[in-house]
């Protein structure tokens, strides 16, 4: 897969290079690209931002610089291909593990990180005229610009790309991907600060564990997270 992120803070993209997503960059599985949206603001200053029209607080990302920083990126692409683009904000539709899971099968794509108040809104609009564009929220808070969004994002992404996690079965035990939190774990010593690990799990009976720990992820999601056991 290849993925471009086009940020004013590329060193926020820093953490790309580490871990799991490093390694798939070096194994060639993930083909990531940071770029500088500054290189694409001409006067002496390299300004991004500008007051907005019509009065109001901060500043708006002004557009030019996004148009060129995403003329650039589809020309370097194979001819006719574009990405799909991603714009973090917390205007957007809600991420879900079901937006990794439908992210991951994508060959291309691109994430414009927003700072101040936004975009200019003809950015969106120039660019859903020749890519597939989506902005999506991670949550209902806002930060202080998209970098901290997409490494989110290219996290969940990334690690469901075949080939970056080792172990598969890791992937399908895990909350979110069945409507469920995720039961407690539990590991060595058997007893620790006269805390006992749940007698069932030493049992040695497979079916009895896995009704306790079913019923475990009822209770837990039902304690944290009720609407997720609404539909
Ligand atoms: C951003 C303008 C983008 O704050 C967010 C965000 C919240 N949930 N998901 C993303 O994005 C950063 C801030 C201001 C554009």
């Amino acid at each position: 897969m290849r993925l471009d992120v086009i940020t004013i803070f590329p060193d926020y993209l820093a953490p790309l290079d580490l871990s799991l997503i490093g390694k798939a960059r070096r194994d060639g599985l993930i083909d990531l690209h940071v770029h500088d949206l500054r290189e694409h603001a001409h006067d002496r200053h390299r300004t991004v931002d500008d007051t907005p029209y019509g009065g109001g607080a901060g500043m708006v990302m002004k557009p030019e610089p996004w148009g060129e920083a995403l003329d650039e990126l589809v020309g370097n692409g194979a001819e006719g291909q574009v990405p799909h683009l991603i714009i973090p904000g917390p205007g957007g539709i809600p991420f879900t593990q079901q937006t990794a899971r439908d992210l991951a099968t994508e060959p291309w794509l691109a994430f414009a990180c927003g700072r101040y108040e936004g975009i200019d809104e003809r950015v969106y609009e120039e660019a859903a005229a020749r890519m597939p564009v989506s902005v999506i929220s991670l949550g209902d808070y806002v930060l202080n610009g998209g970098e901290v969004a997409v490494l989110a994002m290219v996290e969940a992404i990334a690690r469901l790309i075949p080939g970056v996690i080792g172990n598969e079965q890791s992937l399908v035990e895990e909350s979110h991907e069945d409507g469920l939190l995720e039961y407690p774990v539990y590991t060595k010593p058997a007893t620790w600060r006269g805390r006992e690990v749940p007698e069932i799990l030493l049992s040695g009976n497979h079916g009895a564990i896995a009704e306790w720990r079913h019923e475990q992820r009822l209770q837990r999601t039902a304690a944290r997270r009720p609407d997720l056991l609404s539909d």
